[in-house]
């Protein structure tokens, strides 16, 4: 690593302290409290454009050259010191290169100054993370795992003692951290966890016992933010319930191990360990949020992380698009390069269009957070969904369109498939994710039909069935009128198929996973096309109407594919393939593994 780039980076912190981080307010977020989220809003056929324009344009003009800057340092840190491959096959950072990233300020992007930090914003923070998905995912889930999450929680939650004491020493690097939620029996299912914290006699302590597994960093932190469940009152019922808090523990109060770094498929280089708790004894005022209120504070940090993915994915796709374009710009097969033929164009296209979708809704994500949205946890689950999916497959196409020489691990490209294979995973399967944005606008439909009595509800979905959403108010590009149309139309007719699904299943619907995946498929696609037009519009008053080729593509495409998913919902013929097809899969399941018997008889 140059002096040169160092001294950029403490340049660009420092020239950051010149002036407020997160100087922007968003006049119509003030006072407001609830539901004003775009993806909420589509359920109920409402196309909230105050949510969705200007575009988030959040970042000052010093903010801006800052952030150039660190880039520059941080180009500079993973070209000429940070060995990616290195850190994969070793499993391992080396620890001078740790070093650095501590002088960088890479640990503490997003902590206050006055902790000792770099005081990024969302957005900027967003930025920075494209580097680590160009260069090296495995150390990018290293520091993502330590602020995006491990300390997020002090950052959002912390009283002011608790940030005094904590963030110094994890701003500078000194101390990692790490989150502790899933556990050998909890997973998805993350309310269930079994760790428990009860309170000593004395009342000083809580005692902790429990057993946390696959934790990002559990090997290397000191700093632990752990969910436990504590004793408490049911306050319906008056019975005692087991509520989760969420602690701040120290490794060094005792009674905290770990286990070994685990084998991994991917990202290597991050360390991910068990962590057990026995007879840990934590002061009570390492309490983190309310007593009891630990299941939000979890939910909460996640959703306040999530936006890192869809940025850092950003880098990767634009790394591995570039990639590919080079390829099959000079690769000659048959008459003429790769480039030649429309199966190699339309993938490039794909690729593109898939990192154009993601780059506008990530960043779309983060800029309302620095405005102030107060709610967002569906827009984050499907920034992390949508991202994770299209690196994956922008990964895949890489390898196809490069051949043979995709599969060579020297050309390196097979990592990152491997590092890639988590991120839909991790941090929230998609699959639960997709249940999770699906079943908060099934619930904001069926209070709507609630209130409204059955006559009345079904009133107003004959009404809607043929009417778009309204039209916008504010003035949207006239090239971009078709996809706004398609945008307008498609919320109408997602809200009223969802609704009359609601109507059809009831309660019932928490169960018909296959519709819900479906529901939630439409609501990322609807929220992919109102990000792109919402980014081509804003580039298109600035002057460069350049985007709207892009925007128009990708809003035409998930159309049709919207309009295939919205005649499924509703097709009777349709459910019944889906039953045939869940009773093969049950079938499965009763046998255990494979179903057919061998068609040459042995
Ligand atoms: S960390 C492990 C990640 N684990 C998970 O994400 C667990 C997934 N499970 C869940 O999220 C929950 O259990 C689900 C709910 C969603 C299934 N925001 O009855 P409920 C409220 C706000 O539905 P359940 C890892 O992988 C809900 O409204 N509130 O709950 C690290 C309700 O409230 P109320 C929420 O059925 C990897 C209450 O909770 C949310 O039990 C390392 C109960 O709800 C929400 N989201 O399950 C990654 N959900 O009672 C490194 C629920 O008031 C990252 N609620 O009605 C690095 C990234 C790279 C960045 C790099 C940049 C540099």
């Amino acid at each position: 690593m140059s002096l040169r780039s160092a001294s950029l980076l403490y340049n660009s912190a420092k020239a950051l302290r010149a002036y407020q981080p997160v100087a922007v307010t968003c006049k119509r977020y003030l006072g407001e409290t609830a539901n004003t989220s775009f993806a909420r809003g589509i359920f109920l056929g409402e196309l909230r454009e105050e949510e969705l324009f200007p575009y988030p344009d959040v970042l000052s003009a010093e903010q801006k050259e800052t952030i150039s800057m660190m880039m520059e340092a941080g180009h500079s840190f993973f070209q000429e010191t940070n060995d990616a491959a290195g850190n994969d096959s070793n499993e391992k950072i080396p620890e001078e290169q740790l070093d650095q990233m501590r002088a960088l300020g890479m640990y503490g992007l997003m902590v206050p100054e006055e902790y000792g930090g770099v005081a990024l914003t969302n957005t900027m923070y967003a930025k920075f993370g494209e580097l680590t998905g160009e260069y090296d995912l495995g150390l990018g889930i290293h520091t993502g795992a330590h602020q995006s999450i491990g300390y997020k929680g002090i950052l959002l939650y912390g009283n002011e003692e608790q940030k005094e004491k904590y963030l110094p020493s994890l701003a500078s690097g000194d101390v990692f951290a790490c989150f502790c939620l899933t556990e050998p029996s909890s997973g998805s299912d993350a309310s269930s966890i079994k760790t428990r914290a009860v309170l000593n006699e004395a009342g000083t302590h809580y005692v902790m016992n429990g057993a946390k597994i696959w934790i990002s960093n559990g090997g290397i932190a000191e700093i632990f933010t752990v969910f436990a469940k504590t004793p408490g009152i049911d306050k319906k019922t008056g019975e005692p319930k087991d509520k989760i808090t969420a602690f701040i523990v120290e490794r060094a109060f005792g009674g905290v191990s770990h286990g070994p770094p685990e084998k991994k498929m991917g990202i290597k280089c991050s360390n991910t360990a068990e962590v057990y708790f026995e007879n840990c004894e934590i002061p009570v005022e390492n309490v983190l949020g309310e007593e009891g209120g630990g299941f939000k504070v979890a939910m909460n940090i996640l959703n306040n992380g999530r936006f890192g993915m869809g940025a850092c994915l950003t880098g990767t796709m634009k790394m591995l698009i570039a990639k590919s374009t080079d390829h099959a710009n000079t690769r000659k097969q048959f008459v003429s390069n790769l480039r030649e033929y429309q199966g190699i164009q339309q993938k490039i296209a794909r690729m593109n269009l898939l990192c154009y979708a993601n780059e506008s809704m990530a960043y779309m994500l983060c800029g309302n957070m620095d405005r102030g949205a107060p709610e967002y946890q569906l827009e984050a689950a499907i920034s992390k969904i949508f991202a994770s999916q299209a690196a994956w497959d922008v990964c895949d196409e890489t390898i196809q369109i490069l051949g043979g020489a995709g599969f060579m691990k020297d050309v390196g490209i097979e990592r990152w498939m491997r590092d890639l294979r988590i991120f839909r995973i991790f941090e929230g399967t998609n699959d639960i994710l997709k249940l999770f944005v699906a079943l908060n606008g099934v619930q904001d439909i069926g209070k709507k039909l609630k209130s409204a009595g059955t006559m009345g509800a079904m009133m107003g979905l004959m009404k809607n069935k043929f009417l778009p959403a309204a039209p916008l108010k504010c003035n949207v590009h006239s090239d971009l009128a078709p996809s706004v149309d398609m945008l307008r139309g498609d919320i109408s007719k997602f809200s009223v198929s969802v609704s009359e699904q609601v109507i059809k299943h009831k309660k019932n619907i928490i169960s018909q996973q296959v519709l819900l995946n479906r529901v939630a498929d439409v609501a990322i696609l609807l929220q992919s096309m109102a990000s792109v037009i919402s980014r081509s519009n804003n580039m298109a008053e600035k002057g460069d109407t350049g985007e709207i080729v892009l925007a128009n593509a990708w809003c035409a495409e998930s159309h049709q594919k919207i309009k295939i998913l919205l005649d499924e919902m509703g097709d009777s013929e349709i459910t019944k393939v889906d039953e045939a097809v869940l009773a093969v899969g049950r079938m499965g399941l009763d046998a255990n593994g494979y179903l057919a018997k061998s068609p040459i008889g042995c």
